[in-house]
């Protein structure tokens, strides 16, 4: 049975855009991809570093929560990932927005991640995948961080390819 989820990327060290586009390439591997548009952003925690690239993918995938987690790791671990502190600057970060309907809560895994709601350059993206979506309880086409977005579009939903 395949589940729809959708996974965040962000890069903001080395050439982000290769790395993003070989990131999307990986994530096909493990189901069907769908991308949002292709995203810049002012980094969010520490200010004295690059911007970043950021985007989601909706994956429909049979793998479960933490075998989805483990293969966004090994590709993060492939792309050379480094990540110098929390919040910092990285070559690729993967996260587990959102896994079908469930909510996880381990040792791993926080799903729906933590802060969605809260940065622009998740939720903007997300947009382009599903204008109506929902979660917990709120629609987020209605959230006021929408009001004044912080990021600019650098390239279409076609971006990848
Ligand atoms: N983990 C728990 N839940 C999840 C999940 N849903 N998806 C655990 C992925 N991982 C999850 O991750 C640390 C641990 O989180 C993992 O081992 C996993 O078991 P990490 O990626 O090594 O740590 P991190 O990314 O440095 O920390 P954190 O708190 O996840 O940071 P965020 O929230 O990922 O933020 N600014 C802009 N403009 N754009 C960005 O993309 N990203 C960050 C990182 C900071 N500023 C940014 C951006
Ligand atoms: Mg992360």
């Amino acid at each position: 049975m395949s589940v729809v989820t959708y996974i965040g990327l962000g890069s903001n060290l080395g050439d982000s855009r290769q790395i993003l586009t070989e990131a999307v390439q990986n994530l096909a591997t493990l189901g069907q991809v769908k991308t949002s548009k292709l995203y810049e952003s002012p980094p969010m925690g520490p200010q004295d570093q690059p911007n970043y690239l950021n985007a989601v993918v909706r994956l429909e995938t049979d793998l479960e929560p933490l075998a989805l987690l483990d293969e966004l790791q090994r590709f993060e671990n492939e792309s050379g990932r480094v990540r110098l502190r929390r919040w910092g600057e990285r070559t690729l970060d993967l996260d587990l927005l959102i896994y079908g309907q469930e909510s996880i809560q381990n040792e791993r895994l926080t799903v729906p991640h933590v802060g969605i709601l809260e940065r622009d350059f998740v939720v903007i993206p997300l947009l382009d995948l599903d204008a109506e979506m929902q979660l917990k309880g709120q629609v987020l086409k209605s959230l006021p961080i929408l009001e004044h977005p912080t990021v600019t579009v650098l390239d279409n939903e076609d971006w990848a390819h």
